[in-house]
């Protein structure tokens, strides 16, 4: 037999593997998607490949990916094509993707990327970028300064590498020549996440030129959307699975859970393509939605990377399987249900264990420690906003402590046994220099509610809810996280 070919064309799947319903080559681009990761391809990518098989028109998907070459490198000499897998305990599924024109390495091709944001067939310019990447400050709802690719770009915002400037410098240039903005939606994991963007691109633009700030204030739609799709980093048996259900050697598959969630503000001025094809919600207001996915599914996830990884729990399935802390992390999606309001079309009570029989998906190996990377840019979302409303509604807000808790004692950056690891957080030198010399939990607790912009001061001021982070941290830096563990589930 010959050795499997690479997957270039739709010609060459042949096995299980369903392809698309259209054809990839009879449809131009009308998206520029910022940052080509596992994620996109599991999600957005999977509806708009649906939405051209239901609603045709020329929506694929220019991606770029800002800072890795890999995206690219692996996508196009497959023609932009993928395999998507989706894996539970009933088995595994694959699909080959259409949807995507093409991959640019913007640190390769900086021009390319420009040039195809100023295209007029461009229409929507979506991102997942991670929270770390915008540079927004959100206390104060303007550009941060500091923020490394912020400042780049202030000092050369018509060569722009960050998203704030590629978007203020692409709105400028085609507000030069004429050409309609693009609808901007943002897709990461961030409250009101088309207003924190808007912010942000609004006040970089006014900085480099007022005129522009204010007719992108007034002409540009940034809708918010809540994305939800559990995908770990694409690993060997990602690869075997795609070969084996395609017959095709594949170099960029990407693995997921069968649960997939978009729910979308509808203010698409150039139009878009038909998501609900895929099964988008779109709604009037995200918000609710969003906070309910941050709260109770990032939330708890949050929570049981530092406390599972802490305790040698290698992936999320270990941690609510029967050796895991299951009540602790049911408790915690109590605690943040418990700040949401009533949701149209959505039942609380079963979206709960829904969430908990997804985090015990045996086939997905989702890692705490991925989870637990830049702590900092997400606790203030996903924890610390829901403590200080459980705490000024006078409700119990240990749970939230506790995850706080489990967050301090990774900060330390030393298992149990003493034995170093990396924080990976954009933070990480500012957390080592705020520990130095903290040995006793409080020092630790003190210190950190030192760090500036990041516990909301009712929060960081308030003696009961210091009294319970010291609590749970006293717990855990005496007795060792397992310990902590199991003590905590007897409270
Ligand atoms: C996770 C998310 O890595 C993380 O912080 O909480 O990536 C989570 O898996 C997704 O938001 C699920 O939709």
């Amino acid at each position: 037999m010959s050795a499997p070919r690479r997957l270039t064309s739709l010609a060459d799947v042949s096995g299980a593997a369903s392809r698309p319903a259209y054809d990839p080559a009879r449809h131009g681009h009308g998206i520029v998607h910022l940052g080509i990761g596992a994620f996109h391809r599991a999600h957005q990518a999977a509806y708009t490949d649906a939405a051209l098989a239901a609603g045709g028109g020329d929506w694929r998907i220019i991606g770029a990916s800002l800072r890795s070459v890999e995206p690219a490198d692996a996508l196009n000499p497959q023609n932009g094509l993928y395999t998507l897998i989706e894996r539970d305990a009933s088995g595994v599924r694959a699909r080959v993707i259409g949807s995507i024109a093409c991959a640019i390495a913007a640190s390769r091709a900086p021009d390319d990327l420009m040039a195809s944001l100023v295209d007029p067939r461009t229409r929507i310019v979506t991102m997942t970028v991670t929270e770390k990447a915008y540079g927004v400050d959100r206390a104060a709802m303007t550009v941060d300064i500091h923020h490394p690719a912020v400042a780049a770009d202030l000092r050369n915002p018509t060569h722009p590498s960050g998203v704030l400037g590629l978007l203020a410098e692409a709105l400028r240039r085609r507000r030069a020549v004429q050409v309609k903005p693009f609808t901007v939606l943002c897709c990461d994991n961030l409250p009101d996440n088309g207003a924190f963007v808007r912010h942000g691109v609004v006040d970089f633009a006014r900085r480099c030129d007022p005129a522009l700030g204010e007719w992108i204030a007034d002409k540009v739609s940034f809708p918010s959307c809540m994305v939800d799709r559990i995908t770990p980093a694409s690993t060997e048996a990602t690869r075997e699975d795609a070969l084996r259900l395609t017959n095709c050697v594949d170099q960029a598959p990407v693995e997921t859970e069968p649960f997939t969630q978009w729910v979308i503000d509808d203010r698409f001025p150039g139009g878009r393509p038909a998501w609900e094809a895929g099964g988008a919600l779109f709604v009037d207001d995200v918000r609710p939605y969003e906070a309910m996915k941050l709260r109770m599914l990032n939330g708890a996830h949050s929570m049981l990377a530092y406390a599972g990884f802490l305790s040698g729990r290698r992936y999320v399935r270990d941690t609510v399987g029967p050796a895991g802390f299951r009540p602790l992390i049911e408790r915690h999606i109590k605690a943040a249900a418990s700040t949401l309001p009533r949701l149209p079309g959505i039942d609380l009570a079963a979206y709960a264990p829904q969430l908990l029989s997804r985090f015990a998906n045996p086939a997905i190996a989702h890692e705490t420690y991925q989870i637990a990377m830049d702590g900092t840019e997400k606790l203030p979302q996903r924890i610390l906003a829901p403590a200080l409303e459980t705490l000024e509604k006078g409700l119990d807000v240990r749970p939230f402590a506790f995850a706080v808790a489990a967050w301090m004692r990774y900060c330390v950056g030393r298992l149990d046994d003493g034995s170093p690891f990396a924080l990976r957080d954009p933070r990480e030198g500012e957390i080592g220099r705020l520990l130095l010399g903290a040995v006793a939990p409080s020092d630790v607790v003190d210190a950190l509610h030192a760090l500036p912009n990041f516990f909301p001061e009712r929060l960081r001021t308030n003696l009961v809810w210091r009294h319970t982070v010291n609590s749970c941290l006293g717990l855990m830096m005496g007795e060792g996280m397992q310990a902590a563990l199991a003590a905590e589930a007897q409270t």
